[in-house]
């Protein structure tokens, strides 16, 4: 049973197609490794076999992936799957948050992921995925019952000599912020401006503006996000600027219309650099909703998002004489017109009205002076 949202979170991600883009710039061409023949040939080899672990605690050193060949290429990990696989099983008998720590011992471009059935799916409970450094997936809820968990690299390197792999309790994850989706949006206000003080760390990843190189912001944003919305009508100017705080992250910002489409509704957005920025013009009234995403599904903590939401000054019937504009109050006081604020049309013209110069016809002084 998947108990928490936060399960449903990292399904989310895992089952969106990987935006790899900006990695594979700095990783180069992928290798492809042979898949190995599934039937366990050695403990931890694959799904048929796997290193069993019936406690937590777990604190395991000397593992390797060297020779356990690869099995598994379509799960979560996404291009860190290339490699050979170790598999682990582990077996919980009550609820409790971990942490999975998986130390590569200084071997570069791998990825570690846990979940409910072997082999691993496109969509699983957890992953952590890095070119250097060790792994970490953070605050895994798991409920009685078995787990898989897969260490992997995207080749190259082909496989992991040796690596540490290390399950901790820890407390569970303090609940995301309410902005967290598009239901509890936060406010902005039209025709104002200001400064707004976030945080993503506790957020969730709910919301992508789509798929390199198509999107709105030129790629996908895998990480946590959080929501603001604005009506606006056709014609305000909307601009934004959304910088990370302390921590860098690489920030991803967009504007949508619907929640439940955003690649296919994204109006605008960013994610060219730092900070992100976005000047739109409104073009039809609507309710709007700007995603403070962040590229990296690993990314995502404090940051600011100034906003400045410039509304056209109201237009209305200018007379100067009998001649028509529509112009805002101010540009009519310039051109030394009379502003009528009720007035919306030049046609007919409402300038040209005669107004009579005596409150008599002619008529009526003839009548008297006969
Ligand atoms: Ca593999
Ligand atoms: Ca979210
Ligand atoms: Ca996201
Ligand atoms: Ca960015």
């Amino acid at each position: 049973m998947r108990l928490l949202t936060v399960f449903l979170a990292f399904a989310f991600l895992c089952g969106t197609a990987f935006a790899l883009d900006k990695d594979e710039a700095l990783h180069g061409p992928t290798v492809v490794v042979p898949l190995g023949d599934q039937g366990g040939r050695a403990v931890g080899d694959d799904c048929t076999n796997p290193i069993v672990i019936d406690a937590v605690p777990f604190y395991g050193t000397g593992f390797t992936t060297c020779g356990a060949l690869n099995d598994y290429t379509e799960t979560c990990l996404g291009s860190y799957d290339g490699g050979e696989d170790t598999i682990f099983q582990l077996t919980i008998t009550e609820q409790v948050w971990v942490n999975i720590i998986m130390d590569p011992l200084g071997t570069t471009w791998t990825g570690v992921a846990i979940d409910d059935e072997c082999p691993l799916a496109s969509s699983c409970l957890g992953f952590n995925t890095g070119s250097s450094g060790v792994r970490t997936i953070s605050q895994v809820g798991l409920a009685p019952g078995t787990y898989y968990i897969m260490v992997d690299t995207w080749p190259t390197p082909d496989c992991i000599p040796s690596f540490n792999l290390t399950i901790e309790p820890t407390d569970p994850p303090p609940p995301p912020p309410a902005n967290d989706t598009c239901e509890g949006a936060i406010a902005i206000e039209r025709c104002t401006s200001g400064v707004i003080d976030g945080d993503l760390t506790w957020a969730l990843g709910n919301y992508t503006p789509g798929d390199y190189p198509s999107s709105c912001t030129g790629y996908g944003a895998l990480g946590k996000d959080v929501v603001y919305v604005v009506d606006l009508l056709a014609g305000d100017v909307i601009s934004l600027v959304y910088s990370y705080v302390g921590t860098s992250f690489d920030e991803s910002l967009y504007i949508i219309t619907d929640c439940a489409d955003p690649a296919g509704t994204c109006v605008a957005g960013s994610d060219g650099g730092h900070p992100e920025d976005i000047t739109w013009t409104c073009t039809a009234d609507g309710t709007y909703y700007i995603i403070c995403d962040a590229y990296s599904s690993t990314g995502g903590g404090p940051f600011t998002l100034t906003y400045d939401v410039t509304c056209p000054l109201p237009t209305a019937v200018c007379c100067v004489g009998e001649n028509c504009f529509l112009y805002s109050e101010a540009d009519c006081g310039l051109v030394g017109g009379t502003w009528h604020v009720d007035w919306t049309a030049c046609d007919p013209n409402p300038c040209e009205i005669p107004v009579p110069q005596d409150s008599e016809s002619w008529g009526t002084i003839k009548s008297v002076y006969r």
